[in-house]
């Protein structure tokens, strides 16, 4: 309860599955802190300029590094969110990786690293228990 996550998700990268990182977003609030709330908002405009990328960058990774644990959702593949994830490990911030694996082939720097855990999915709803367990909400 009220662990410090840090989603990630495409935003530059593209915002086809923004809606559905609004969702996970929600469903990790109800019972946890989400640090990255922006990621869901479904009118965010990924190339405004109006916050200069230096500070949206150390804004960032300030709060990746009191993050409890990572969750990235790599379907739609994102330069920043394969960053962050390399940025976590390096300060031992746990990483959980989702992708829905009938889209995309996840990179190998992410599969090849034992570092990471990493979920292939394909429905939401696979995703909801496994979320419970990574936040310690219900037992494995
Ligand atoms: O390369 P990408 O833009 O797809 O990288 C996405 C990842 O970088 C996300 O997991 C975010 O944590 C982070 N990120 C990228 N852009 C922003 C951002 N832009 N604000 C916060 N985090 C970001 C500002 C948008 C503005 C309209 C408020």
């Amino acid at each position: 309860m009220n662990r410090n996550v840090y989603f990630a998700g495409s935003i530059r990268g593209g915002r086809a599955d923004a809606a559905l990182y609004q969702k996970i977003i929600a469903y990790i609030q109800k019972t946890d802190d989400v640090l990255t709330e922006h990621v869901g908002n479904l009118s965010l405009n990924a190339h405004e300029q109006g916050r200069r990328d230096q500070l949206i960058y150390e804004q960032d990774t300030g709060w990746l590094r009191r993050a409890d644990v990572v969750i990235a959702e790599c379907t739609c593949p994102s330069l920043g969110v394969g960053y962050e994830l390399a940025y976590a490990e390096r300060f031992g911030i746990p990483c959980h990786i989702f992708y829905r694996h009938s889209q995309t082939d996840l990179s190998a720097m992410l599969t090849g690293d034992t570092y990471f855990h990493i979920h292939p999915y394909e429905k939401l709803e696979e995703i909801l228990p496994l979320l419970d367990e990574i936040l310690g909400n219900r037992q494995a």
